[in-house]
């Protein structure tokens, strides 16, 4: 399977992700887990994401391309990938798809996950109290989620324009959400 995650932050694309990489088998690859590695490893790419995550923003495309390029090359993800949080935007959309035509693939799935704004504050705002992550603040959450609005969800559009989009919906109990991932994927 070669498929992208979608959907809000919050939606549950990081909790599904390392769900269904068991059931698929194949590597879940999160940008947003990548970036934070390298703030906490103190890295060149960590200082560079750092600015741009605490403040809501999409770390610069170059950045985050390069990285994925790297990342989509290694052996792990020759039979298969789960991308979560990545693409980001149209310009990183069609950057993958260059990815993939070098490596000769073609994704077979975009699922989004769906959930309202209210849900997902609601979350990242218990998360907040649970592992004080710098960007589940009320005001980081209102720019990603502005971020989202304008940058992220025109993705649905193009995914559906090729068939290739699934739409899960993210309410209700963790469980429940990835049943009805696996079953849209195997549909
Ligand atoms: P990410 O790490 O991708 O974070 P996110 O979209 O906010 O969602 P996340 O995966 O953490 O949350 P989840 O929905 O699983 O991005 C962080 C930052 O990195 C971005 O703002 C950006 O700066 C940068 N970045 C990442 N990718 C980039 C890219 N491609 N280009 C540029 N910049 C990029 O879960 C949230 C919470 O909800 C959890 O606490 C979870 O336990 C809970 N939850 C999940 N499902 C639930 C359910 N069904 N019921 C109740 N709670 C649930």
């Amino acid at each position: 399977m070669r498929a992208v995650l979608l959907g809000p932050p919050g939606a549950g694309k990081g909790t599904q992700a390392a769900r269904l990489t068991e059931r698929f088998g194949v590597p879940a690859i999160s940008t947003g887990d990548i970036f934070r590695a390298n703030v906490k490893g103190g890295t060149e790419l960590g200082r560079k994401a750092q600015e741009y995550m605490n403040a809501g923003q999409l770390v610069p495309d170059e950045v985050t391309n390069a990285m994925v390029r790297a990342r989509l090359a290694e052996d792990d993800a020759a039979a298969g990938f789960l991308l979560d949080g990545y693409p980001r935007n149209p310009e990183q959309a069609v950057e993958l798809d260059s990815m993939l035509a070098d490596l000769g693939v073609e994704l077979d799935v975009a699922i989004e996950i769906t959930a309202d704004f209210d849900v997902v504050t609601e979350r990242l705002l218990k998360r907040a109290e649970i592992e004080g992550r710098a960007d589940d603040t009320e005001p980081v959450i209102r720019k990603r989620l502005e971020v989202y609005a304008t940058s992220t969800a025109p993705l649905t559009a193009f995914y559906a324009g090729r068939g290739l989009l699934v739409q899960v919906d993210g309410l209700g109990e963790i469980d429940e959400v990835t049943e009805r991932l696996v079953a849209a994927v195997a549909r």
